[in-house]
């Protein structure tokens, strides 16, 4: 395995001083955000989990190998490389296989992060059930990973492009634990309430810590789905983005894109369609979530001292 996974020393050494690191995922680098605010956010997460006191590792394929923590170099050749490939579970091996450069989405990271040793990871807002999936049967591999690989996902709930109530029913199907943070509604990424009650709530990351420990003692598979609402002063009402998600979700029928290209067709037009707006929302709600998920590894490695 040590030919295809590489863990950066610094995160290695962390792991091993049983210091806090959180995980953070590449696919929002490469087609989450345009260029050069990708890279420019990729590094300010990275300072926000440091400053946070914890230890980052962005993961993504690079030259053939898994790597677990990006260096300077590293980050700016992803940002600008043309045709990364967007990996899940499914083509995880094939794209490391292939020595082409990949990204890895929620689910991809949390098999780095296991294969690594973290158990805390921050992202934006995980992939769910699509609308209209009673038809095209589009639900994001994410959700199945976090029944799956026990590591704690940090997002924003999930994107409001999705069927929200959808994605619910499948993760508590699923068996997945999902928490949201100081509210009882579960938020909607770019705003702070989807309508509908979160299945569990906390109010700390000590709380959060707690449960991951019982989890892992009670020996229940999987991981956590911890929802941390976007700040206040930087949500969007989900009311003024309704119609812009419907005239994207539109235009995507219209196109016939499909598959994976979905998600990042829909936030770029958004985008476009709110002025950067949904750009600027997405930016904090990824610092906020990195900033949680560093308390909670901190919370996790003194509990297990
Ligand atoms: N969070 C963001 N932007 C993103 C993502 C998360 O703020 O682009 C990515 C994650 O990598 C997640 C993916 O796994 O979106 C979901 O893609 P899909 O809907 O195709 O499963």
């Amino acid at each position: 395995m040590t030919d295809f996974l590489d863990i950066d020393p610094e995160v290695a050494q962390a792991l091993k001083d049983k210091r806090p690191v959180v995980a953070l995922e590449s696919t929002i680098i490469t087609h989450g955000m345009p260029f050069p605010r990708n890279v420019e956010t990729a590094r300010a997460v990275e300072t926000a989990v440091r400053d946070a006191g914890a230890v980052p590792a962005t993961i993504a394929i690079l030259d053939g190998v898994l790597k677990v923590g990006l260096g300077d170099t590293d980050l700016d050749r992803l940002a600008q490389e043309k045709d990364v490939a967007k990996l899940s579970r499914a083509d995880l091996a094939a794209g490391v296989a292939s020595g082409r450069p990949g990204a890895t989405t929620v689910a991809a990271t949390m098999i780095a992060a296991h294969l690594a040793g973290i158990e805390v990871f921050a992202t934006g807002g995980i992939g769910g059930v699509h609308m209209g999936a009673e038809t095209t049967f589009d639900i994001s591999a994410d959700l199945r990973e976090l029944s799956m690989t026990p590591v704690a996902v940090i997002a924003a709930g999930a994107k409001a492009i999705l069927d929200i109530p959808k994605t619910l029913e499948v993760l508590e199907t699923l068996g997945v634990p999902v928490i949201t943070l100081g509210q009882d509604d579960f938020p909607a990424f770019w705003s702070r309430s989807s309508g509908l009650p979160s299945p569990l709530r906390m109010e700390s990351a000590l709380d959060v810590a707690r449960a991951i420990v019982a989890r892992r003692t009670l020996g229940l598979a999987g991981g956590h789905l911890i929802a941390n609402p976007i700040p206040v002063d930087a949500e969007i009402a989900a009311a003024d983005l309704q119609p812009v998600i419907a005239q994207a979700m539109r235009e995507a029928g219209d196109r016939r894109i499909s598959a994976k290209a979905v998600t990042p067709f829909l936030l770029q037009r958004i985008f476009e369609l709110t002025s950067g707006r949904s750009l600027d929302a997405n930016i904090a709600l990824v610092l906020n979530n990195a900033r949680c998920a560093a308390r909670i590894a901190a919370e996790l490695v003194r509990l297990d001292r």
